[in-house]
């Protein structure tokens, strides 16, 4: 029996999700800022044509499985009407004070069977409570059951640590409100977290990116971490890689031209999804309430580039099984593969390699240390007949999933 540190269902229910949309949407828009100080007066957020319907549609055209949403960034305005401040869309002009973005962002995600996520800051630049931290902390605890309850199914609770330094937070209290509410839901990073943020907003993991870590250095600031969470690694922790179409989080109307090219976001996702672990693509909507559409042209160029290259494979083997072998119906050039391993009973695999047939006789085309949830790599071209998947060193039993052989 190896010890090894086991994923919980919802983790693996969430790495399945690989590719998703992040949404940065609130006061910052309407006035060219990143991080607003909580005092932009409710009447800036006025779109002149909401509809995240639109968003929905594009992340699904661009094969994202799930979306992400900033229902309040740090300042602190609720994008819902909430029980908990008089910030919030009810006190904006638009829709007459009877507006709910959250609630509509959410039905979009839901009618269209995109999974839904929720982004709702810890730190607070507007609340007068935010430095009495027991009062703050039964406000912010309210947020989330407001969120959870009203708008679910929520399948990811995103935590974010930025500006909460110094910050203590009765995480116990905070958690245990949102698993109350939503058991399923993934929580990144912060409180007691089931994956972690990869280390850097550029949308690159590193190589390998192992799903059991031994500490919690990758979160984006350890001090943030439940007491009693602290003392669980190591632990199955996977990681998602959150990047952005632009520069910014939020849309400018000058920042057009830092667009990131399709090129550029084929290679994030073949340094996150293809390094194991989740892609978080941050596309802002504008001060309509749409995605603008330069950067929804840029994803399904992105998407036809990612299919062209990853989408037909020549041959493919499922598993579970300890080895997984293609034969491929006459010689041919291939360079490339996707391998996945099975991680229900955790992640074993140690050492693998990958091997082609050329005029009957097995040679070595690649090798590597991780599999994790999924591998995109190339290799010099060969013409072979088949191609075998082998893992040298394992903790314990292993099983792949599915290995897939391209040309491109
Ligand atoms: C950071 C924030 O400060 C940014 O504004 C953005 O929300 C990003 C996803 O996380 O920590």
């Amino acid at each position: 029996m190896s010890n090894r540190s086991l994923p919980t269902d919802r983790q693996l229910r969430w790495q399945d999700l690989e590719f998703g949309m992040f949404c940065h949407f609130g006061p910052n828009t309407f006035c060219d800022q990143e991080w607003g100080e909580g005092d932009d007066p409710p009447e800036v957020f006025m779109p002149s044509d909401f509809s995240p319907r639109q968003w929905v549609e594009t992340a699904a055209a661009a094969g994202m499985r799930y979306l992400v949403f900033t229902a309040k960034h740090h300042d602190g305005f609720c994008l819902w009407p909430t029980e908990t401040t008089d910030y919030s869309v009810s006190s904006s002009p638009w829709r007459d004070g009877r507006g709910d973005v959250v609630g509509e962002v959410a039905a979009a995600c839901h009618d269209a069977g995109m999974t839904f996520g929720l982004y709702c800051s810890p730190w607070d630049r507007h609340e007068p409570c935010y430095d009495d931290e027991a009062a703050y902390d039964r406000l912010y605890a309210s947020q989330w059951a407001e969120l959870l309850e009203r708008y679910g199914p929520v399948a990811v609770v995103w935590l974010d640590g930025a500006g909460s330094k110094g910050h203590r937070y009765n995480w116990g209290m905070i958690v245990g409100t949102i698993r109350e509410h939503a058991p399923d839901a993934c929580i990144f990073a912060l409180g007691e977290p089931d994956f972690r943020w990869v280390g850097n907003e550029d949308g690159l993991a590193p190589y390998p990116c192992w799903n059991v870590v031994q500490s919690a250095e990758q979160s984006n600031n350890a001090d943030l971490l439940f007491e009693s969470y602290r003392d669980s690694f190591p632990h199955y922790l996977p990681a998602e890689c959150d990047a952005r179409i632009r520069a910014n989080w939020f849309w400018h109307p000058g920042d057009q031209h830092t667009l990131k090219s399709a090129g550029r976001l084929v290679y994030i996702y073949e340094h996150s999804v293809g390094h194991g672990a989740n892609l978080l693509l941050n596309v802002g909507p504008d001060d309509r309430g749409l995605l603008p559409e330069p950067d929804v042209w840029r994803l399904l160029e992105m998407r036809a580039e990612i299919e062209r290259k990853w989408g037909r494979p020549i041959a493919t083997a499922e598993g579970p099984a300890e080895e997984l072998a293609v034969e491929l119906p006459r010689p041919q050039a291939i360079n490339a593969f996707s391998a996945m391993e099975a991680l229900d009973e955790g992640e074993a695999v140690r050492e693998w390699r990958l091997l082609a047939r050329v005029h009957g006789r097995w040679q070595g085309v690649s090798v590597g240390t991780a599999l994790g949830h999924r591998h995109l790599a190339r290799f010099a071209t060969v013409v072979a007949d088949a191609v075998k998947l082998e893992v040298k060193r394992s903790d314990g039993s292993h099983a792949l999933r599915r290995l897939e052989v391209f040309y491109h």
